[in-house]
């Protein structure tokens, strides 16, 4: 037997453990030492049987580098079988995250128990998958319809007590020690003469359920499907549970889990699972590098970022001190934080007691003296390189040596600011997202003196206030924005070149994005882009250069919040609504410079639109800026709302093909000019050699 999974006979209570760390996940070696675990258990004196993990964590699912490989045996469902059709009870001790296959392990036992601080879950939507080892079967069985779909459409774990209600645990065990407490109960059960209960004899209530219901949850769920099938496939699982038989429900739901297992929908959201956590890693870091410890922090400027940054660490239970340059500032940001926490309190996301404790932990000052005994400081106020040093030298003056000094600039060069202190090696930029407790994205910006504690420890901390954190080196508009440049310039050419607003914005929807270019435009203001632009001094000398941003502008036309932009805004829902005005302005600017307009296909337009990201990224990735293509799809993902199941740019890049990606740029370099259109060596050499962009990133990650 491996050592993975080992078996003992502890009394009468056969006990099976498995140790395959990190996180148990269920690797071959983990479903075949279960199997014979369990014969063992069936053949000697026990009388119940015990699964549980050592470790972290219970089995957090299946091993995810097995899937697209050839399957190896056992397969999952035949250890679960097994589990069944133990004569002995078989008993799941949970502690950690029982996730995935691992719940599903715990659903095929004859009971669970878990410690309190358990949580249980099937996340595969996540991944664009579902549960395929009976997970959509069993749960409706226990829980009841509803209840199922909400939990594995959402993909989110619940508390042990939560599953405890929902009738997923039959005990929440009391004890130091989980496998003697899991031990006593198996012991109890015994003594009890407790039947082998087994999910599959339960009769499914459908009683409850409306007429049409499974129509109406699949056209709910596909509005926030955003590209994905999962959502879609799941509901017919459940749907199955409740009109057939368990066995061929579960041959439904395989066949449904191997066609999403083979989609390139969920082959993108496994590459993100992986990136995400690769993008944490400093390549160039010293693994055990020191960290420093951070338990109080300021942040200056109580503004809407400055506001969102410290209820992250509130959040988590750090203490905050907002510094703003005058009392009706300070007054007005602590007002926005408490504005939105009662948002989350009014959603039901948030006890109110939690609230007051968090706000309890965010205080207010205007003298930079007060925060002469914090470990790490984040300046937040607005982009002025100005503004930002003459904060930067203060903070130099007033800081205990060690704090760390970050800036949360979206442009400004890191260097520069760091300059302004005699301590650069403490400076480093944390770029949040607006609104900051909500995106999920940090861009930690390493300058050239950064030194590594300060690195590792702002990766920490990152990971601590549940950020995504990508690293990038210092240049204009860091990873993220930069490449943003041209994929909102080609939008706005798009409709010089024949395209509406809403053609351009739609396709772009349709493709998954939360929101088109020239919405979003109008959600962030187009006088913040007109006044950007008018600080740029590089920009070609060309009139057609943001031409309609710059004209809406000019009339006063700033988007959401004067009622128009690129469209009009009905003033009572914010409903977003086409205004033939603007269509007609820009075909008179068109004819004006002589542009002929034509009709544009949703292909083009997606070409046009994300081929300057791509091409971006890839000379991000030659200058080093970003350590990989995948920290790259990080940023757009979890910062920009690209759809996670197109992976982010530059998988996409590689799904359609670098080499078509660069054919298509030497085209439009051809037709538009090579202002705009020059192709990347790296996608150049890409496209030669044949290869994409998760190759380079294996040959680097190999070579190091
Ligand atoms: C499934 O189960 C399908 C079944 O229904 C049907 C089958 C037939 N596999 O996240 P962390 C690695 S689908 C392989 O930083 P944390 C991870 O890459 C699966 N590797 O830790 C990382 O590696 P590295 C359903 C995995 O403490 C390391 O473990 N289950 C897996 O912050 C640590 O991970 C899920 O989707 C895996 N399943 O969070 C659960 N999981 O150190 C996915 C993790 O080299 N996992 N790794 O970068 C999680 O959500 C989190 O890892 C967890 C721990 C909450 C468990």
């Amino acid at each position: 037997m491996s050592e993975v999974v080992s078996y003992k006979l502890k009394g009468n209570i056969g006990v099976i453990s498995v140790n395959n760390p990190p996180v148990n996940a269920l690797a071959q070696v983990v479903r075949e030492g279960i199997l014979n675990s369990l014969r063992l258990s069936q053949q000697d004196g026990s009388e119940a049987v015990v699964l549980h993990c050592e470790g972290r964590t219970f089995i957090a699912g299946a091993d995810i580098t097995e899937f697209g490989k050839p399957p190896k045996e056992p397969g999952l469902p035949e250890v679960l079988s097994a589990i069944e059709e133990s004569t002995k009870p078989v008993v799941a001790a949970i502690h950690g995250t029982a996730l995935g296959g691992g719940f599903e392990v715990a659903l095929a036992c004859h009971y669970r128990c878990a410690i309190g601080s358990a949580k249980v879950g099937l996340p595969e939507v996540k991944l664009g998958l579902l549960p395929g080892a009976g997970g959509t079967q069993r749960v409706p069985r226990v829980a009841g319809v509803k209840a199922a779909l909400d939990m594995i459409t959402s993909g989110n774990p619940v508390s042990a007590s939560k599953a405890n209600s929902m009738g997923l645990i039959d005990e929440i065990l009391v004890g130091d020690d989980l496998l003697d407490a899991a031990i006593a109960y198996a012991k109890g059960l015994v003594e009890s003469g407790a039947p082998l209960k087994r999910i599959r004899d339960i009769d499914l209530n459908t009683e409850d359920l409306e007429a049409g219901f499974f129509e109406s949850a699949r056209k709910k769920l596909s509005r926030r499907a955003r590209g994905q099938i999962a959502q879609d496939r799941i509901v017919s699982c459940i749907e199955a549970a409740a009109t057939l038989p368990m066995d061929e429900g579960l041959q439904r739901e395989r066949e449904l889990f191997q066609e999403l297992l083979t989609s390139p929908e969920s082959a993108a959201m496994r590459h993100i699972f992986f990136a995400e956590r690769q993008a944490a890693k400093i390549n160039d870091l010293p693994k055990n590098t020191a960290l420093r410890p951070i338990d109080k922090v300021a942040i200056i400027g109580g503004g809407t970022m400055g506001g969102g940054i410290a209820m992250c660490f509130a959040n988590v239970g750090i203490p905050v001190v907002l510094v703003e340059v005058d009392a009706d500032a300070l007054g007005r940001g602590l007002g926005i934080v408490r504005k939105n926490y009662n948002i989350t309190v009014q959603k039901g996301k948030l006890p109110e007691d939690q609230m007051e404790q968090r706000i309890g932990l965010i205080t207010g000052t205007t003298n930079y003296d007060d925060i002469a005994d914090v470990d790490m400081v984040i300046e937040a106020v607005f982009e002025s390189l100005d503004l930002k040093k003459q904060i930067f030298g203060k903070l130099d003056a007033v800081c205990k040596p060690g704090a760390i000094l970050a800036t949360n600039t979206s442009y400004q060069d890191v260097d520069i600011i760091a300059e302004s202190t005699a301590r650069p090696q403490d400076v480093v930029g944390m770029h949040f997202f607006s609104p900051a407790n909500v995106m999920k994205l940090l861009e930690v910006v390493r300058g050239e003196k950064t030194s590594d504690d300060v690195l590792a420890t702002v990766m920490q901390i990152g990971k601590k206030i549940k950020k995504v954190c990508a690293l990038s080196r210092v240049c204009y508009g860091f990873i993220g924005n930069r490449m943003l440049g041209g994929y909102g310039r080609e939008a706005q050419m798009l409709l010089l070149d024949g395209c509406t607003p809403s053609q351009v914005d739609a396709a772009l929807e349709r493709f998954g994005m939360a929101m088109g270019p020239l919405a979003m435009g109008d959600l962030a203001g187009l006088d913040v882009g007109y006044k950007a632009r008018q600080a740029l001094t590089n920009l070609p000398d060309d009139p057609r250069l943001y031409r309609m941003g710059t004209l809406l502008a000019e009339m006063g036309r700033y988007g959401q919040k004067t009622g128009s932009g690129y469209y009009k805004y009905d003033p009572e829902t914010r409903r977003r609504m086409s205004d033939p005005e603007v269509e007609e302005l820009i075909e008179e600017e068109a004819s004006k410079l002589g542009v002929e307009r034509r009709a544009v296909s949703d292909e083009e337009i997606l070409e046009r639109c994300f081929y300057p990201l791509i091409n971006e990224g890839a000379k991000i990735l030659e200058e080093g800026i970003a350590q990989r293509a995948s920290d790259i799809d990080v940023v757009y993902i979890y910062g920009y709302a690209f759809p996670a199941a197109k992976g982010g740019p530059m998988h996409y890049a590689d799904a359609v093909g670098v080499k078509n990606v660069y054919d298509k740029i030497c085209e439009f370099r051809d037709s538009y000019g090579e202002d705009y259109w020059s192709p990347a060596p790296l996608l150049k050499q890409l496209a030669e050699e044949g290869k994409s962009f998760a190759q380079w990133d294996k040959e680097r990650s190999d070579a190091q």
